[in-house]
């Protein structure tokens, strides 16, 4: 498997379902320090595996409560991301974005906050297929990326923004 082409996509089931959820305010984007986890000592969005019986969106929030101790507040659904690793991991993630948040970002055991200015993203410090569709998601554009890994080396990536089946971003199967 070296290319997204060598991908059954149409009967591709993942074995995992996670979220991010990114808080943008004032220009700036909330990011955090991973502590732990897939992705640690790295730059990411807020998020996590979704847990038996919750729906994406109750993920997402939950994720951000437990790691940064806020709730995020305007919450939208943003974009699909499908993860193939070449060692067989496969992740589907959900992208959410807030204008807003209840509480104050604190450092938890698993994140320190990381308020951003929105042209300062450090990508080099982020996985490799997020400098391919933040900027999409900070534009309010609907996208669905596709991306072959080996560990963290991204091996190929598609971004689709056009005929998704969601449309316009105003999806209701994720809240
Ligand atoms: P939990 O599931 O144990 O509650 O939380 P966790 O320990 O923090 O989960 P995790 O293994 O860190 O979950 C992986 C997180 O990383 C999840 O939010 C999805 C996210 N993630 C990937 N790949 C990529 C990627 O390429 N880019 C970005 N921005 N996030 C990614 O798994």
């Amino acid at each position: 498997m070296q290319a997204l082409s060598d991908i059954d996509w149409k009967n591709w089931k993942p074995k995992q379902q996670a979220t991010l959820l990114f808080v943008t305010r004032d220009e700036q984007i909330l990011l955090i320090h991973k502590k732990r986890g897939l992705g640690a000592g790295n730059i990411n969005g807020p998020g996590g595996r979704l847990e038996p019986g919750e729906t994406p969106i109750e993920a997402a929030v939950r994720e951000v409560e437990e790691e940064l101790c806020i709730t995020p507040t305007g919450v939208s659904y943003a974009g699909e991301l499908f993860f193939q690793f070449v060692d067989g991991l496969s992740i589907h993630g959900i992208v959410f974005t807030a204008t807003g948040y209840e509480g104050t970002p604190t450092e938890t055991d698993e994140a320190t906050p990381l308020w951003t200015p929105l042209d300062q993203i450090p990508y080099d410090r982020m996985w490799a297929d997020d400098r391919h569709w933040i900027p999409l998601m900070l534009n309010q554009t609907p996208f669905h990326g596709y991306f072959l890994f080996r560990e963290h080396v991204m091996l190929d990536h598609r971004i689709d923004t056009r005929n998704l089946p969601e449309g316009n971003g105003s999806t209701r199967r994720f809240l």
